[in-house]
C-alpha cells in the first residue's frame, strides 16, 4: 500500500530499518524525542507501538542534540535507542558516543547525513530528496515506520501524525501534502478524522480528541517548549496518548500566560536601555530569566519584538538565552551552553530577501563556526545557534566581522 504511494525509496529505507532492528537482540527501548508538537506526537506513536510489541519504552524529551546529552542517554548498553524529530545531522556524534553498545535508529525529517556503522540506522527522507519541511513530519515518519514494523494499524496513531504535521505548519499552503496527506487519508478512512474548510483552508477535526488538530498542536507545543524545564512535556505526552484532561488544558493556558508575562517584563527592561547596539545588530541576553521556558522561547521572543517601535529597524535583532544544564529526567549534564536567535525587522527583512544584505543562513553559521558553536535552524531572515557559555560577545564580534566581509562596497558606501 505504502509502496505504491511512496515509491521504492522510503519503503526500502523503512524495510531496512525493520530488518536491522529484527536482527539484533535488545532488552530495552529508549525513545528520544523533540519537545514540540511534532516531536511529542512522534514520541507518543513510538511509545504506543513498542508497547504493543511488549516493550515499555523509556522516553526522553530533549530540546536539541549535544554530545554531553547523548553521552548521558547512551550510558547503558543493550538497548534500542530511537531518535525522532532530531538527530538527522548528529548521527556521527551519536555513533561515537554510543561506541557500538546499543542499536541506534534515527527517524528524522530534518536535513540529515548518512552514517556508516553496523549499529546505527538513519531513516531521513531528506536524504533522498523529500522535503521534510513540506511533505513529511517526524510524526508521519514515525507512523509509517511503526506500521511497517508492527504490521498493525494502531488506533489513534494516524491522528497523532496529523497533529504533528500541523504542529510543524505543514498545512501552511491550505492543507497538508505528500506523505502527511497519505497518513491523513488513513485517518479519514479509519473514521478518526474529518476535514472542515474554514476561510479557504483545511482544518482537521480529530474525533479521538474531540478537537481540531491545530488546537491540539498548539497546546502540545506550549506544554513541551514553554513548560520544558518544569517537565510539562509529560502532560503533553499523556494528552497525546489518552486525550486532554482538564488540568492539561489549564496548564497549557497557564504557561501561555506565563510566557506573555515574562515577555512583557522583558520588553519593559529592553526599553529601559538593556539593548546593546553594534553596527549591524542590536542584542540582549535574558540569562536564566525565562526559566522554566526552554530555549526555543528566545526565538519566539525575538520574533515578537522585532517590529516594535523601540527596535532599530535597520539592524538585526539577536537574543541570548542560557541553556540550563539540569535537564528533566536526565539530570545534570556536563556542558554550559547558550542559545542565540537572530531575526530581522521588516524593512531589513525585505532588503535581505532582495539580496542587498547578506542573509542569516550564511552569516550566522559562519560566525558560529568561528567560536566553536553549532548552527541550529538557519534561514535567511531567521536563524539560531548554540555556543559555549561565555562566548556571547565573541560571537557578536565575529558576526559583525562576517557582515563587514560580506557586505558589498555599494552597501557600505551607502551607510
Ligand atoms: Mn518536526
Amino acid at each position: 500500500m505504502l509502496k505504491e504511494f511512496a515509491g521504492e525509496e522510503l519503503f526500502n529505507a523503512l524495510e531496512r530499518a525493520k530488518a536491522g532492528i529484527c536482527s539484533v537482540a535488545f532488552d530495552r527501548v529508549v525513545v528520544v524525542h523533540h519537545n514540540d508538537a511534532d516531536g511529542i506526537c512522534a514520541g507518543a506513536i513510538l511509545q504506543k507501538s513498542f508497547s504493543a510489541l511488549g516493550f515499555e519504552p523509556t522516553l526522553y524529551c530533549i530540546e536539541r542534540v549535544h554530545p554531553a546529552i547523548v553521552e548521558r542517554i547512551h550510558r547503558r548498553e543493550g538497548s534500542l535507542i530511537v531518535y525522532t524529530d532530531l538527530g538527522g545531522l548528529a548521527g556521527e556524534v551519536i555513533r561515537e558516543a554510543d561506541g557500538g553498545r546499543n542499536l541506534v535508529l534515527i527517524l528524522d525529517h530534518h536535513p540529515a547525513r548518512h552514517v556508516e556503522g553496523e549499529r546505527i540506522i538513519v531513516v531521513a527522507p531528506e536524504l533522498f530528496g523529500v522535503s521534510g519541511d513540506v511533505f513529511i513530519s517526524a510524526s508521519t515518519l514515525a507512523y509509517l515506520f511503526c506500521r511497517q514494523l508492527t504490521g498493525l494499524e494502531m488506533q489513534g496513531c494516524a491522528s497523532l501524525a496529523v497533529v504533528g504535521s500541523v504542529g510543524d505548519y505543514h498545512d501552511r499552503s491550505g492543507g497538508i501534502l505528500g506523505y502527511d496527506r497519505y497518513v491523513l487519508d488513513q485517518a479519514l478512512h479509519a473514521g478518526e478524522a474529518k476535514i472542515k474548510i474554514v476561510d479557504s483552508r483545511e482544518r482537521y477535526f480529530l474525533h479521538g480528541f474531540n478537537e481540531f488538530a491545530d488546537v491540539i498542536a498548539e497546546r502540545l507545543t506550549t506544554l513541551g517548549s514553554v513548560g520544558y524545564y518544569s517537565g510539562d512535556f509529560k502532560l503533553a505526552r499523556e494528552a497525546a496518548l489518552h486525550g486532554f484532561e482538564e488540568r492539561a488544558v489549564e496548564r497549557a493556558e497557564e504557561l501561555k500566560r506565563l510566557k506573555e508575562e515574562r515577555f512583557r517584563q522583558k520588553i519593559r527592561e529592553l526599553k529601559q536601555s538593556a539593548l546593546k547596539k553594534e553596527r549591524y545588530v542590536q542584542w540582549f541576553h535574558v540569562g536564566r530569566s525565562f526559566a522554566p521556558m526552554g530555549v526555543k522561547v528566545i526565538g519566539l521572543f525575538c520574533h515578537a519584538i522585532k517590529d516594535m517601535s523601540f527596535i532599530d529597524d535597520e539592524k538585526f535583532v539577536a537574543g541570548f538565552q542560557d541553556f540550563i544544564p539540569e535537564l528533566p529526567d536526565l539530570g545534570r549534564i556536563d556542558w554550559e551552553g547558550v542559545k542565540v536567535s537572530f531575526r530581522a525587522p521588516a524593512p531589513l527583512e525585505r532588503r535581505v530577501l532582495r539580496g542587498e544584505v547578506p542573509g542569516l543562513d550564511v552569516t550566522l553559521p559562519l560566525a558560529t563556526e568561528r567560536v566553536g558553536g553549532s548552527a541550529d535552524a538557519s534561514h535567511r531572515i531567521a536563524a539560531a545557534s548554540m555556543i559555549d557559555k561565555g562566548r556571547e560577545e565573541m560571537l557578536i564580534r565575529e558576526w559583525e566581522a562576517v557582515m563587514e566581509e560580506l557586505s558589498s562596497p555599494s552597501l557600505s558606501s551607502a551607510r
